[in-house]
């Protein structure tokens, strides 16, 4: 049987925690972020106040000029670890793989637990019950046959969302879809999409090999099959992909790219010293952290395996390119996993 990917999300996390501790709040604009007087940022707004245009990212005064009545309340980050802890005790609980991608949000391989697609349909409003009688929190799910389908899957309905691409129709589900939603395409990729004439994902998904390879290189055949619905990365628990990586918060946050460069040639050079014991790794992935706390990492497989100072600091640009918002960052890392040998002594995980 092909793989079974639900994909889950809380809505509004930060927002929605601060509105059931504080019933008041409920159905109001308010938001979680840092001080307007300060230059903080949005992190969250709940639903109500993104009706206004409120967004996470956006600095705090910006959102009180779009919202003047908006409650900005700060972060509580210890009440949203200990909801973040009872969501994956649920996921756990259900699933085979459970793998973590942020305190609200997880990828779950159900394929051992259900015999038909519909089991793991049915699994899926079961954990959404789960959720909402432990944490009385709502979460948006997606049930699909593989990671990218069923996050995309998972976006479609919020909040309080469920959507479910049958195996085989991951193609006519994205199709109608802007490309920008695909994993990796950020807006300067989408702009270069959109000269070549490609703005939605069915227009990616029709391009053949050498035409989109001419264009947009090797990237380009990545995000084309995934355009397609195919996504073969797995489902994988952390602490399973064991990595080398070095990273750095920087004294003041800063979005100097030559100073970003320098640095990234200092800790590629210093993991490849580290891969001459591990051997040659098949993925290289970067870490950054923004002002606010908000943490990304991307990462990529290329075609030939990672032995080199040089192909990490290679690939570890792309990535920045790739991913980077360009607002200044607090921290930043690269490291490799996915080695090709035996599996390596325990390595110091991000
Ligand atoms: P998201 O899941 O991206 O956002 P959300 O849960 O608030 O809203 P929804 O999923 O319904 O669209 O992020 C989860 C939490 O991470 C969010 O509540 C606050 C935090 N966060 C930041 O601190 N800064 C950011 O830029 C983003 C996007 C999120
Ligand atoms: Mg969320």
């Amino acid at each position: 049987m092909a793989p079974i990917v639900i994909h889950a999300d809380v809505d509004a996390f930060y927002a929605a925690v601060e509105q059931r501790d504080r019933p008041e709040l409920r159905g109001r604009a308010i938001a979680v972020g840092g001080h307007p007087e300060r230059r903080g940022v949005i992190m969250t707004a709940s639903y109500e106040a993104r009706k206004f245009g409120v967004r996470s990212a956006m600095p705090s005064r910006r959102a009180l000029e779009l919202c003047p009545q908006l409650l900005i309340l700060p972060p509580r980050f210890d009440s949203y670890r200990a909801v973040s802890r009872a969501i994956m005790d649920v996921f756990r609980a259900h699933a085979g793989i459970v793998e973590p991608v942020s305190l609200d949000e997880a990828f779950l391989d159900v394929t051992d637990q259900v015999d038909r697609f519909q089991e793991a349909v049915d699994l899926a409003g079961t954990l959404k019950a789960e959720i909402r009688d432990t944490t009385a929190l709502t979460a948006s799910l997606g049930v699909a046959t593989n990671k990218l389908v069923a996050k995309i899957a998972s976006d479609e309905n919020k909040p309080d969302g469920l959507t479910v691409v049958n195996p085989g129709e991951e193609r006519t589900f994205l199709a109608p879809l802007p490309v920008r939603r695909i994993w990796g395409v950020g807006p300067r990729t989408e702009a270069r999409m959109r000269e070549l004439g490609i703005e939605r994902i069915g227009q990616l998904a029709d391009a053949s090999d050498n035409w989109i390879v001419q264009r947009l290189g090797l990237w380009g055949l990545q995000w084309r099959n995934l355009a397609r619905g195919e996504d073969n990365r797995p489902v994988s628990p952390p602490g399973q992909v064991q990595q080398i990586s070095r990273e750095v918060t920087f004294d003041r946050d800063t979005g100097d790219l030559s100073l970003l460069r320098e640095t990234l040639q200092d800790m590629a050079r210093d993991i490849a010293a580290a891969l001459e014991r591990a051997g040659p790794a098949r993925t290289v992935q970067i870490k950054l952290r923004y002002a606010d706390f908000h943490t990304v990492t991307r990462q990529m497989t290329p075609g030939k395996t990672v032995t080199s100072g040089g192909d990490i600091f290679e690939h570890g640009l792309a990535l920045l390119e790739r991913g980077w918002d360009r607002r200044p960052l607090r921290l930043f890392g690269v490291g490799v996993s996915n080695f090709v040998g035996e599996a390596p002594e325990q390595l110091q995980l991000f």
